[in-house]
Parts: C-alpha cells; structure tokens; sequence
C-alpha cells in the first residue's frame, strides 16, 4: 500500500489493485479524518433519533438478526486523484487508488428508520461514528436526503467480503451509499438522526462541496454557492502495462483494467484506443456483479511496428456520461475522472530495466517550531506531499491554528515561510 498518512491512517491501493475483480481487505484505501475508534460490541449501541416517532437504541445482536442484504459496491474517495489537478489544492494528495471493490453486507437503512418511524416533513439523515476528532478539528458527521436513506440499496455494513469489517473500515457497523462518493459512508456508526433540516456541520457546509459546473482552475468559490458531492462520475483505470514500460514488436500485450459510475447508473461502454484517441476498439469486459461494483475488461494487442502507443481507456454510463479529456477542476480537487491515458514504447528488443530507484532529494534539518507545532496530532508525510503556494500554506496554517496547533502567532509567518519554501507549487 503506498502510505499517505500513518496517523489518521490513510492508505492508497497501487495500481495492480485493479487487477481483480474483489478487492480483499488488506489491499483496500483506507481514509480517516480521526485516528480510528476502537469499538467494544459488548457496550456499543446504535441509537436512532431526532423526527422519529419511536427512538431506538439498538444492540448489534438485534441488527444482526434483522434481514441480511449483500450489496456490492465500489467505495471511491471523492479526493481520488487530487493529485492530478493543475493548480494544486491542499488535501491528500491521492492518485488513482483511493477507491476498491467490495462485498458488503448488512441490513437495510430504510428497515431501521421504519422501525424508528421516520415523521413527516423529515429531509435529511444525519450520521455520527465513535471516531474523536484529532486536536479541535469538528466532529465528522455527514447527512444524506431522506430519498437516498429510504433507497433500498442503502444500507448499514457489518460484513466486507464476507468477514466482519475491519477497524480501519468502520467495525462493527457504517453506512453504504452505493454510487456516491466515499464520504458519505460513516464509519463506526454509533447515532442516526433524522431531520427537518439540512445539516449544517462542517463537513456538510464547508468540506465535501464542488460547483457543480466547471470554474476557473485556481479561483476561489464560497461554499455557499457550492453543493456537496453526491454521485461518482464514470471512471476506468488501466492496471497493466505501467506507464513508461517497453514492450516488444510481435509480442501479445495484454492490457487490462476496470470501469465504474455512479449514481442510478451503470457502465453501458469501456473503449480503449492505442493511438492517442484517434481510433478505439472495445475490450472484452469480464463479470460484473451489479451496477454499483466495477467491471473489468481486457484487451490483447500485438503491435507490428516499433513505435510508441498511447494508451487510454474511456468508460460511457447509462446516464450519458462519458469520462472527459481534461478535468473539472473544483477547489477541493473531487471527483477527477479524465481518461487514463499511458505510454508504452515498442522496440524490437526490451533493454534491460535498470532497478536504480531515483534518488531522494535530501532534506534539511527543519526547524524547531514546525516540529513542535506542526508534528504532534499527525506525522511529516501529510505535508510532504503537498505542493503549494505561500497563499495556499498561510491558510492552511491558520485552519491548523483553528485546528488545534497552539504555535504563537509571532510564529506564524516563520512556519509559513518554511512551509512555503520547501514544499513549494511544482508541476507534477
Ligand atoms: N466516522 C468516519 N467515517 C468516515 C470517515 C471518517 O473519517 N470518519 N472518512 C470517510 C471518507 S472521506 C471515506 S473516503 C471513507 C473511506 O472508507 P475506508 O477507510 O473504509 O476506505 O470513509 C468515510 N467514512
Ligand atoms: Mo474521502
């Protein structure tokens, strides 16, 4: 796993995650604002509140014992492929593995709020984890309409492939809201709360929100007029070969990847061309367990002449969506869904692969108040892997200062001078 933060513990699948069809455990994304909540069934409940005629407090035996549903689905952050838009934002910088493939399994939502019975005029359902916020970050809770929570394929997790979920993937129980976006599946669900209006927490009002529509890349937009991120654009990858690798003339080349939308939709096409774009050709796609889960495909090609393919893969859903050449850029970086497009070089005879690693640039030795006030709540691998400007660092400085970092503020301006001039705005 490529490791982008060991504490919260964010980690991105490889490419060759997309090689299979389920992704097991072990290689999935993980994704946590907070360090992850270590429950105890024996204590842990799930309350139900807020416009219900019936609140509920319920144990883990009496989910378990309600009907079983099996809902594969792809859980994809909507900050995969950050890393990829010009200019740069803050974030994760996640490229193409912040999503998997999964078997989930639990109960229904809508059969719970039944259960609480939901009351009139109720527009939203808000949900809370046992996670504790890092420092005095807010609390990360997220609301879905009440359409999305009485849809049948919504549903409360305790199984992923088969096994009980994981720690780092919400044990005992989160949310799946199959076709949208990652941050809507709270993890360690410990309160739902039906609403008569919409939430207004954090991560409702200022995180989780694009235009909608394209904007100017680099402009800045108040999240007032922006709406928070629902449904995943069509998508593919292509897991092999890698980009820059060498194959030879009259050699079959198997390329092979997956597809995946979101929304109601499912992936009608996956076309793949060898030229840039110029002509495309369709690979043959392999099971497809429902609309939610994503399909593989793959294609063997045998190229007769030297020279140099451009690769790419473009998938097409039912909606009418196809995967755009450039990105819509959003001031949070969401939903990247451009065409994945490699290089492979053709030559008569592969040379030999040279395995010296690229050597890393040394640092220096930072200075003692962006030890003390920057390393503490996280580790140095979150700011790493950052590229920004000396306006972008001065605030996410300030957020840090909101957050919890007690620097003085004659500091400031030194830690955002460091900050700024060793991790500067480069090209990718
Ligand atoms: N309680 C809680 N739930 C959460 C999060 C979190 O930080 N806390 N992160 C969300 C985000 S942004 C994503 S993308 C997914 C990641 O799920 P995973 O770690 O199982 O891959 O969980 C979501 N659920
Ligand atoms: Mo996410």
């Amino acid at each position: 796993m490529i490791v982008r933060s060991q504490r919260p513990m964010d980690l991105e699948m490889p490419l060759d995650g997309f090689l299979t069809e389920w992704t097991p455990v072990e290689r999935f994304f993980t994704r946590s604002h907070d360090y992850e909540a270590k429950v105890d069934l024996s204590s842990w409940h799930l309350e139900v509140g807020g416009t219900v005629a019936r609140p509920q407090k319920l144990t883990f035996e009496t989910i378990q014992k309600m009907p079983k549903v099996d809902m594969p689905a792809v859980l994809e952050c909507a900050g995969n492929g950050r890393a990829f838009h010009e200019p740069s934002m803050p974030g994760i910088q996640w490229e193409y593995g912040a999503v998997g493939n999964a078997r989930w399994a639990g109960v229904r939502l809508a059969e719970v709020l039944k259960l609480a019975g939901v009351q009139e005029k109720s527009v939203e359902v808000v949900f809370d984890g046992a996670d504790v916020p890092v420092g005095t970050m807010p609390e990360f809770q997220r609301s879905i309409p009440i359409g999305k929570a009485m849809d049948p394929d919504t549903i409360l997790a305790y199984e992923m492939n088969g096994e009980p979920l994981s720690t780092l993937h919400g044990f005992p129980l989160r949310l799946i809201v199959p076709g949208w976006a990652g941050d809507c599946w709270v993890k360690w669900l410990t309160r739902i709360d039906v609403l008569r209006a919409p939430f207004e927490g954090f991560f409702m009002k200022t995180a989780y929100r694009h235009p909608g529509h394209a904007v100017k890349p680099g402009s800045a937009v108040d999240p007032a007029l922006m709406e928070p991120v629902t449904r995943l654009n069509p998508k593919s990858v292509i897991a092999t070969p890698l980009d820059g690798t060498e194959t030879e003339v009259g050699k079959p080349l198997v390329v092979k990847g997956v597809a995946w939308t979101g929304g109601d939709s499912r992936i009608n096409a996956v076309d793949l061309t060898f030229n840039g774009g110029m002509t495309w050709v369709q690979p043959q796609p392999g099971p497809y367990a429902n609309q939610y889960a994503w399909r593989s495909w793959q294609y063997t090609h045998t190229p007769e002449e030297e020279g140099y393919l451009r690769i790419g893969v473009r998938a097409t859903d039912g909606a009418g969506f196809v995967q755009p050449y450039v990105p819509a850029w959003n001031p949070s970086g969401y939903l990247w869904n451009v065409v994945h497009m490699i290089g492979v070089n053709v030559v008569k005879q592969r040379t030999a692969v040279s395995s010296k690693a690229p050597e890393a640039k040394r640092r220096g030795e930072s200075p003692a108040i962006y030890r003390s006030n920057c390393i503490g709540c996280h580790e140095d691998d979150v700011i790493t892997q950052q590229r920004l400007s000396r306006g972008q660092w001065e605030k996410e400085v300030e957020k840090m200062g909101r957050w919890g970092s007690k620097f003085k503020p004659t500091d400031k301006d030194a830690i955002v001078d460091y900050l700024a001039n060793e991790f500067p705005y480069k090209k990718r």
